[in-house]
């Protein structure tokens, strides 16, 4: 019987691993049965944007987090595919920072030109997985969610992509359930429009809190006020912005913070980030971790260590996008051939300590990238992924970190050369802080004389 594997998400980690095996078929090579399952009825995972929020058609938990007027929030050329560049895909070269449509257009151009999409079961949600010791085969159990109808398929490799942003990490504040405005999560906030003119409220102080305010400021709202619990951001704000120690309590409108100050407030929202959740997984094949480079139990970052056919994709703290869920995949796929193998398990156990013992060695951003380039060479210098100049990627990640702490609100005018072409990115015709329309057309559109 072939070898079958089963994916769970056809989001940009899931399609890797597609896409890593596709390129060993157009080599004329034989390749295992592949099935993936996918509860929305699109793939691209995140970068499907959906309006809904809450539960979907289905009653199920809507996976997306992304909002509208989304901006991609690091160069592109640091996740550029290393086998499907921005200019192949465009055939010209674009501005650094696209727009979430744009990334998703180019995401999915790479998969769509792969033929893959015949392996990917739509509106099917994976439910439950077990291992059974005697047959060394996962029972997967699915629903698909069209049919309102379950059952359960036998697979010897399970490659868990079902993405770590989307179920959030909602804490509890005094007076919260009193609050005379909106309260939500960043995994709800879709539009920007919806604060113009209102005083926010921002808990947290990381990737969301930082984007959604610059967004909303950039849509009209009247002030932010964020709230950080371990330290604040630092970066020059612009006017109206300030940042302020735990949020204590809240009475009524007026939020009180750690240091004594208080302010007036008209909504909250929680950028509290994610939890790692996999509702599907029994308690000896789920990994327990918060977001960070490197989570314990995974065998280079990807195989459960106690079960390695069980395969973990793009479950990092994330510099690195979608060239390392392929650095991943290429990997994954070579170790599931046979091609690299394993090593005992106490040399596994030793390699994950070092490496979690590097990663809390890591003292500033500079650092943490370097870690994560780290990462990634290590795993492609394992496969015939093809060449990722990834001390150039961690080079612009760094020159990344000073636009921004330049200017906040100017670092994405910025442009970078591909490390694949070597062409830097044309500045765009509009300043990020300016262009409101985030289509595609309005992105690609070539600028007027006038314009
Ligand atoms: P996801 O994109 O989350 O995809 C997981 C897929 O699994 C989804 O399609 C989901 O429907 C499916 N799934 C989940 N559970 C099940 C189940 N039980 N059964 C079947 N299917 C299931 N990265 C960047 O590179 N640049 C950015 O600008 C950027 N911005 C971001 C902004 C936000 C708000 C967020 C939340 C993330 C952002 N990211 C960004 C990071 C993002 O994590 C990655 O770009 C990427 O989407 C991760 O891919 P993934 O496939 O691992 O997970
Ligand atoms: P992150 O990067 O995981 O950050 C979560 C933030 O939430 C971080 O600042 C945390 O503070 C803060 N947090 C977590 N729990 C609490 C509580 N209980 N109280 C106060 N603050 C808290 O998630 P993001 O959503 O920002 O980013 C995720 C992805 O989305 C990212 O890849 C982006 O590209 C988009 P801490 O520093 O731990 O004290």
């Amino acid at each position: 019987m072939a070898v079958r594997i089963a994916i769970i998400g056809a989001g940009p980690s899931g399609l890797a691993q597609l896409r890593s095996f596709e390129a060993l078929r157009r080599q004329g090579l034989e390749v295992p049965e592949l099935v993936c399952f996918e509860k929305q009825s699109n793939w691209g995972g995140l970068w499907n944007y959906t309006w809904r929020t809450g539960l979907d058609e289905y009653g199920e938990p809507v996976h997306g987090s992304m909002y509208r007027y989304l901006w991609s929030n690091g160069p592109k050329e640091c996740l550029e595919f290393a086998d499907y560049g921005f200019e192949e895909h465009f055939g010209r070269p674009i501005p650094s920072y696209p727009p979430r449509a744009v990334l998703h257009d180019y995401i999915m151009g790479r998969v769509e030109k792969s033929g893959v999409r015949p392996y990917v079961r739509f509106n099917t949600v994976v439910r439950w997985v077990e291992f059974d010791p005697a047959t060394r085969t996962f029972a997967v159990t699915v629903k698909d969610l069209v049919k309102d109808e379950m059952r359960t398929e036998k697979f010897d490799h399970v490659v868990v992509a079902s993405g770590h942003f989307s179920t959030p990490n909602v804490p509890y504040f005094e007076g919260v359930e009193a609050f005379p405005g909106r309260v939500m999560h960043a995994h709800d906030f879709r539009s920007a429009n919806e604060f113009a003119g209102k005083r926010i409220l921002m808990v947290g102080s990381s990737y969301s809190a930082e984007d959604i305010a610059t967004q909303c400021h950039k849509y009209g709202a009247q002030s932010v006020t964020f709230s950080y619990r371990t330290k604040p951001m630092g970066f020059k704000w612009p006017e109206g912005f300030s940042e302020r120690p735990l949020l204590q309590r809240l009475v009524g409108k007026v939020a009180h913070f750690k240091d004594g100050t208080t302010a007036e407030v008209d909504a909250i929202v929680l950028c509290t980030g994610y939890q790692h959740h996999f509702p599907f997984l029994p308690d000896e094949l789920r990994l327990k971790t918060n977001n960070r480079l490197y989570p314990l139990g995974l065998y280079k970052g990807i195989f459960w260590e106690t079960q390695p056919n069980l395969i973990y994709l793009g479950m990092q703290d994330q510099f690195y996008t979608f060239n390392m869920f392929d650095a991943q995949a290429w990997y994954a796929r070579d170790v599931i051939l046979g091609r690299i193998k394993l090593p005992s398990a106490a040399v596994m156990s030793e390699d994950i300590k070092l490496w979690r013992a590097r990663e809390e060695a890591v003292t500033n951003p500079f650092e943490a990238i370097d870690f994560q380039s780290a990462y990634v060479q290590d795993l492609l210098s394992a496969t015939d992924y093809p060449q990722l100049d990834v001390v150039r990627v961690g080079e612009l990640f760094k020159e990344w970190e000073l636009h921004k702490k330049a200017s906040i609100l100017g670092y994405r005018d910025h442009g970078y050369p591909s490390t694949l072409t070597g062409t830097v990115a044309p500045k765009h015709h509009t300043r990020w802080m300016d262009a409101m329309d985030d289509s595609l057309k309005a992105f690609l559109s070539v600028p007027t004389a006038a314009g």
